[in-house]
């Protein structure tokens, strides 16, 4: 049997990344491929539980490092049980979201450090990275349009947060790709997702 691969959708608040997890999903099943498309935070019922914890429960919110530690635990959970488990019996998983978005949101936006985060997930998934990371990028004020339509400005506890903390966000983002470019590549998410999609499969297609 062969051994499965990971690949990691990222990007900032509704740069496409579930459109184009499900357009990759479709294709690589189309190929006979065994996949397992799932997201963070989430994935397994711990996980879950715990996304509801984060974005949308009732409360104070968390403080930056109680938000990491949760993120971080979900993480666990979901490496765990369900990405380490589908991997080694050949399953493509991919995955909205992943380590790099906590490195760019708590980490970066928030404050907290790369160093911090990448010791976090250390402790709970040891270390585990995609084989490859696709990071879908599309222009602050083609998102907003985007997010206006869909959303009707009702968005999640992160997602509400300030234009300047999503700049840092996209900012964080950038910069990890231009550190590990092996395991980065930058999808344009401009365009009809078709397109999009044509692009992501010129990555996948090189990498697989
Ligand atoms: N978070 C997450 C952290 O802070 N740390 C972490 O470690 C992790 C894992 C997750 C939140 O948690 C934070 C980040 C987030 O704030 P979420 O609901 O999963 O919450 O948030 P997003 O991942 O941002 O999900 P979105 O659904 O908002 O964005 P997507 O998946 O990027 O975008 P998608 O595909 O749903 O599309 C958004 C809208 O645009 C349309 C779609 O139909 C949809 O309406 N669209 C397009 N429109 C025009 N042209 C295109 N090409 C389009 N593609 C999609």
């Amino acid at each position: 049997m062969s051994i499965g691969r990971f690949i990691a959708l990222e990007g900032g608040e509704g740069a496409g990344k579930s459109t184009q997890a499900k357009l990759l999903v479709e294709a690589l099943e189309a190929r006979g491929l065994q996949v397992e498309l799932t997201r963070e935070p989430g994935g397994t019922v711990g996980a879950e539980a715990i996304r509801e914890l984060l974005l949308t429960a009732e409360g104070e919110g968390w403080g930056a490092r109680a938000e990491a530690l949760l993120f971080a635990a979900a993480r666990s959970d979901h490496v765990e049980r369900l990405i380490k488990p589908a991997i080694k019996t050949g399953t493509w998983v991919i995955c909205d979201r992943f380590v790099d978005s906590s490195r760019a949101y708590q980490g970066g936006a928030g404050g907290l450090g790369d160093a911090d985060i990448r010791d976090l997930h250390r402790i709970g998934s040891e270390g585990l990275l995609p084989d490859l990371t696709l990071l879908i990028e599309v222009p602050a004020e083609q998102v907003a349009k985007r997010l206006a339509a869909r959303d009707a400005g009702v968005s999640d506890r992160i997602g509400g947060r300030d234009a300047a903390y999503h700049a840092k966000v996209a900012a964080s983002f950038s910069r990890f790709a231009d550190e590990e470019p092996q395991r980065f590549a930058r999808i344009d998410g401009t365009g009809i997702p078709e397109a999009i999609h044509q692009r992501v499969m010129q990555v996948v297609d090189r990498f697989a």
